[in-house]
């Protein structure tokens, strides 16, 4: 995967001109070679971005002002966005919307793209069950469902969607594996080669009923048996002896005879993805973490609104239509092939209008909130800069009106599904 983000400086077009013509190369469209350029994108998944300073390229002027020191062409955008802020100087500082926009989707994008890793092949029947788990170390009862995403709906409420995503992340193994002869702290699997001790797996009936256990045991003679125990185990990972976290002598937990094995790996997550709304801050907390289960981790900020829609393939042709994007909890788990995000960033700073009569003109007041792909039905909720209802006061900072929006919007395909169902 490569990706190509293009005139962070404004008023250096040959970037911009390059990457179309590169495009229109590697695409096969030009004479020069359209057998290699066809191989280049079998092979690679390539990201461009034409125009990374919109408002720079935009403030077009005689290259004599915008670009003094540069030779040609006769008309320039400007170095720095609207803002007075380069661009291409702002990736740690992450002043712009721009830079925000980029941090914020980069992450969230990586996170998701993971969502099922480990139970993609999950029946019908499977996904969508409550899987009994008990956390000795932190939460005690931590029972949660079995589904590679899940959304929460802001829009009932006016606040941002909030996004939860579950994957394993064993090396081993992303299989569903067989057993049968399973006891209160062991099992009999098909073959037990890619599950290691201190690894979490999630057992299942076939059905609803499902279970977390950690492996203890991998040691017996017999190819197939696997321990579940409640005392101390031997990590495979890091050697040491150490108390079970994840399986309890005492919670209440169903036995499972026989069933399907799911190996989720030794460090699986459950990241929740929200925007904690007092500091606009995009973040996550996951719910599984060796470290802390109720910690929040922000990763970017300034972004005030996410929205998010399940790719539901209704029909089972493979492909998600405009008409199959929605925020109804999915009947059948196994038909959701991807997400759409969006995420609105929103300047720092007030655009301060120069007189009170600016303060109503259409060049320093938006007129309606930025819009994404699912806003027909679910559009941006904007309220005032401290969180209050929409005021609309005019020519206040606490105006959400008087400031600069980016939108980040991205469709995500759930690869663990689409490789692990028919
Ligand atoms: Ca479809």
């Amino acid at each position: 995967m490569a990706s190509s983000a293009n005139q962070p400086r404004g008023g250096k077009p040959r970037g911009s001109e390059f990457v179309f013509a590169r495009l229109r190369y590697e695409s096969g469209d030009w004479d020069y070679n359209p057998k290699v350029a066809a191989n280049v994108l079998d092979s690679i998944v390539l990201v461009v971005v034409p125009d990374y300073n919109a408002d720079g390229n935009e403030a077009l002027a005689a290259q004599a002002r915008s670009r003094g020191a540069q030779n040609g062409p006769e008309m320039v955008g400007t170095r720095p966005n609207a803002q007075g802020i380069n661009l291409n100087r702002d990736y740690v500082r992450a002043e712009t919307p721009e830079s925000k926009g980029s941090l914020a989707m980069f992450n969230l994008e990586r996170d998701l793209r993971l969502a099922g890793m480990g139970f993609g092949t999950s029946s019908v029947g499977e996904l969508g069950c409550v899987v009994n788990a008990f956390d000795n170390v932190a939460s005690g009862a931590a029972s949660f469902t079995l589904r590679p995403i899940s959304i929460t709906d802001g829009d009932p409420t006016g606040v941002p969607d909030s996004i939860e995503v579950l994957y394993g992340n064993s090396a081993f193994f992303v299989e569903n594996e067989n057993f049968g002869n399973g006891t209160a702290a062991t099992l009999a699997a098909d073959t037990k080669y890619g599950f290691k001790r201190g690894d979490l797996a999630v057992m299942t009936d076939g059905g609803a009923t499902c279970r977390l256990i950690q492996i203890t045991d991998d040691t017996s003679p017999d190819k197939s048996v696997l321990a579940f125990g409640t005392g101390n185990y031997t990590d495979y990972y890091d050697g040491t002896n150490k108390p079970v976290r994840w399986n309890s002598a005492s919670a209440s937990m169903p036995l499972i005879g026989a069933g399907n094995l799911y190996d989720l790996g030794p460090s699986p997550r459950r990241d929740v993805w929200s925007i904690d709304p007092a500091t606009s801050t995009l973040g996550f907390i996951n719910r599984m973490s060796t470290v802390d289960v109720n910690q929040f981790f922000g990763v970017a900020e300034g972004v005030v609104g996410m929205k998010a829609q399940y790719g539901y393939d209704a029909d089972a042709d493979k492909k998600i239509t405009d008409a199959e994007w929605t925020k109804v909890q999915p009947v059948d788990w196994t038909k959701v092939r991807a997400v759409r995000v969006a995420l609105l960033i929103r300047s720092r700073d007030f655009e301060k209008p120069p007189s009170a009569s600016d303060a109503e003109s259409p060049k320093y007041r938006l007129s309606a909130p930025p819009t994404w792909s699912g806003s027909a039905t679910s559009p941006f909720v904007m309220k005032n800069v401290d969180g209050t209802a929409d005021s609309d006061v005019i020519g206040s900072p606490n105006n959400w009106r008087y400031y600069r929006y980016r939108v980040y919007e991205k469709v995500i395909p759930l690869r663990n599904v689409i490789w692990g169902q028919p």
